[in-house]
């Protein structure tokens, strides 16, 4: 439906706004050199693109933290603004706007957006029953909320499955509600919010997602929630950080921060325009809706994003595009976490890698970028590890793209002071072809580590190639062969020069001033890779240096000291949380007692899971088949949310075989297995016994 990239109409590459509320870490960069990979990617096949971004300064965790340190919101949030800007170009991230979602454009932009939706009656007032602390006598937005996912059961944020199925949470959707200002329960109060009515938006929305791009997950997760009727979004808080609702007499509701935060990506792409003018790049022409009313059309607008927050992006965010007739996203690309050893980041705890150790390490920008990038597929969760960088530095980056280029100019320089004077072979040409081929592809196909992977890939060919010509036996006998061959490589260089672009911005710029290349390696675009270069050049230097043992010890060391400190406290946080639950949580010993024989009655035996599935539409029930010796049965069991079922075939379990027959969701139970507390902790057997074995 899309036509392929370039295209004539500009695009604008976006990332998730970081919360101006903590240092990054090289969890967060992922996104943001992913984002700024893509975008050069998509300059370099000639697409007219602006690369932009902004901090989030809005929402409760800002507010909690600034009124932690006492002060104020705004000048909390500005700070990291402030480092955030710093941060980014350390890594090479070059946003051509970084706004912040509190500034002015932003502001007017969100108001305008809300008066349209208002104008177009897709906002409607509700009295909604809002978590509330009755000891500060104060509303419980958000995070000032923890307690337990209506949809998966897990511990969330008050508007957020965070921990589980990822959802976003209504006001007053969660259940068990906590107060995470004084931990005590909290109550219910009537307010008036409020809503945008994402039911208007339902069929447009099913279309959307048809015509989306972009990575898998996010094309295909949002499928599931938007098949019952949508929920209608409460856009309105009881808060006093945010942007005003711009209704008449409303003076103490602030907008959620989801509804100015994607704005951001708009006023973000404004400033650029207004800074570089119009006729370099249209904002208008990019956000605006000029198309028909089934398919619009505009500019190519690309999300990048943690796969976290792909529901803000495929449901309501393009909703509220299209509720103030604004252009729809393109594609969005929702991008994997980085954990410590299988762990999430924990940034309370210190248990992180952050940008500053990068760069206190001394490290190069593009090490980390063309790890990270070609470390994994881009939506898979991936660990962080020195060790990991190290392998990837030395073998592809130093043994494959380095050792290429270096010898290659090493042997142009010294024995023709540059490019040797002969024609580009067929094969090399082709080959050549191939990979800018594969660049291109990469990029609309959304595939990150396909523009990593590109130069490299072409390296290796140019390493084979040499090795198989061998010029250096063929200078004094076959002369004109061996400056074809180096003739050849010469070309192979500028041609990955171009191609690291992207991922290595860095060192491509370090190579193209080797091959005597004037102007920005920035500005080339891809048929750049089979023009002539400069005939001569200067020796060149090595790229790439080693990453030694010794450098990644050290860093190691510092590493796990920290994570070691952060785990300790965890095991301690865990056993305060057992002893709490020791002294308050745990039901009392039941008063009465029972005979011996009143136990006899219980014919408990011995059981093996033959096969566990999921009851369609029962929340938490699972059809176990377990073998008891005597027979096999049926038996429904409440551990669907609880266990792997896939992995429970073989667990012996203790059966209460006498137990009377049940029906749960229409399927019949026929006994039951034993399971201890909340998380259905199921009983084994120590040893081996078999099926059928009774316990007494
Ligand atoms: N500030 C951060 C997050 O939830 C949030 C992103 C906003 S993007 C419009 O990952
Ligand atoms: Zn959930």
């Amino acid at each position: 439906m899309h036509e392929e990239f370039p295209t004539k109409t500009p695009a604008v590459v976006t990332c998730g706004l970081p919360y101006a509320n903590g240092d990054l870490h090289v969890g967060h960069l992922r996104t943001y050199v992913s984002g700024d990979a893509y975008a050069r990617a998509l300059d370099t096949l000639g697409q007219s693109v602006a690369f932009v971004c902004g901090s989030d300064m809005h929402g409760t965790p800002i507010a909690v933290n600034a009124a932690k340190e006492g002060v104020s919101p705004e000048a909390f949030a500005l700070e990291y603004h402030e480092q955030y800007t710093e941060t980014f170009p350390k890594f090479n991230v070059e946003f051509d706007n970084y706004g912040h979602t509190h500034d002015e454009t932003n502001t007017e932009l969100t108001r305008a957006f809300v008066r349209e939706w208002i104008d177009d009656d897709h906002v409607f007032e509700k009295e909604i029953e809002v978590a509330w602390d009755a000891e500060t006598d104060q509303p419980l937005p958000d995070r000032f909320v923890e307690g337990t996912c209506p949809y998966c059961g897990e511990h969330a944020r008050g508007d957020e499955c965070d921990e589980g199925c990822q959802r976003h949470l209504e006001p007053g959707e969660i259940e068990d509600p906590v107060s995470t200002i004084t931990g005590n329960p909290a109550e219910y109060r009537t307010r008036a919010h409020k809503f945008l009515r994402l039911s208007d938006f339902q069929a447009y929305l099913k279309g959307f997602l048809d015509r989306l791009e972009g990575t898998e997950n996010a094309k295909n997760q949002p499928r599931e929630w938007i098949e019952g009727e949508l929920q209608d979004l409460c856009i309105t808080r009881d808060m006093e950080w945010g942007i005003d609702y711009p209704g008449e007499g409303e003076d103490d509701l602030v907008l959620y921060v989801w509804v100015d935060a994607p704005i951001e990506y708009v006023a973000s792409t404004k400033q650029y325009s207004e800074r570089v003018g119009a006729t370099e790049y249209d904002w208008e022409a990019v956000w605006k809706n000029h198309g028909d009313e089934t398919v619009p059309d505009g500019g190519e607008i690309v999300h990048i994003i943690g796969h976290d927050i792909i529901q803000h992006h495929t449901v309501f965010w393009p909703a509220m595009l299209r509720g103030a007739d604004y252009n729809e996203p393109r594609a969005v690309m929702a991008c994997g976490f980085v954990n410590l050893a299988g762990k999430a980041f924990s940034t309370s705890r210190n248990r992180a890698v952050w940008a500053d150790d990068y760069v206190e390490a001394g490290l190069a920008p593009d090490l980390y970028r063309y790890h990270i990038i070609t470390g994994s597929e881009f939506v898979a969760d991936v660990d962080f590890s020195w060790n990991g960088l190290q392998e990837t530095v030395n073998n592809d980056l130093v043994g494959t793209l380095g050792n290429f280029c270096y010898r290659s100019l090493l042997f142009a320089q010294r024995n023709y002071g540059g490019t040797p004077d002969a024609e580009v072979s067929d094969e090399v040409r082709e080959r050549i072809e191939t990979a800018t081929e594969a660049f291109g592809e990469a990029v609309n196909d959304y595939r990150v580590r396909g523009l990593g992977n590109a130069p490299v890939e072409l390296a290796k060919f140019g390493n084979e190639y040499i090795q198989r010509h061998e010029p250096w036996n063929l200078l004094d006998d076959e002369p004109e062969t061996a400056a074809q061959v180096i003739r050849d490589c010469v070309q192979i260089a500028k041609a990955l020069a171009v191609l690291m672009g992207p991922v290595l911005p860095g060192k491509a710029a370090a190579l193209w001033e080797q091959l005597g290349e004037a102007g920005s390696v920035h500005d080339a675009e891809l048929d750049a890779a089979l023009a002539a270069p400069p005939a001569a050049f200067e020796e060149p230097s090595e790229l790439f240096e080693r990453i030694e043992d010794e450098r990644v010890d050290a860093l190691n060391e510092q590493l796990e000291a920290r994570v070691d400190a952060a785990t300790e406290a965890d095991v301690e946080a865990d056993a305060a949380d057992d002893d709490a639950e020791a002294g308050s949580a745990l039901e009392p010993i039941a008063d009465e007692r029972i005979s011996f024989e009143a136990f006899q009655e219980l014919d408990l035996r011995v059981g093996e899971i033959l096969a566990a599935e999921p009851i369609e539409g029962a929340d938490d029930l699972a059809r176990l088949n377990v073998d008891i010796g005597v027979e096999n049965r049926q038996i429904v069991a409440g551990i669907k949310q609880l266990h792997d079922l896939g992995s429970l075939a073989g667990t012996r379990v203790i059966v209460v075989a006498n137990l009377e027959k049940a029906e749960l969701f229409g399927v019949e139970s026929d006994g039951m297995v034993l399971a201890a507390g909340e998380g259905a902790d199921l009983l084994t057997t120590h040893e081996d016994s078999e099926p059928g074995t009774k316990v007494r």
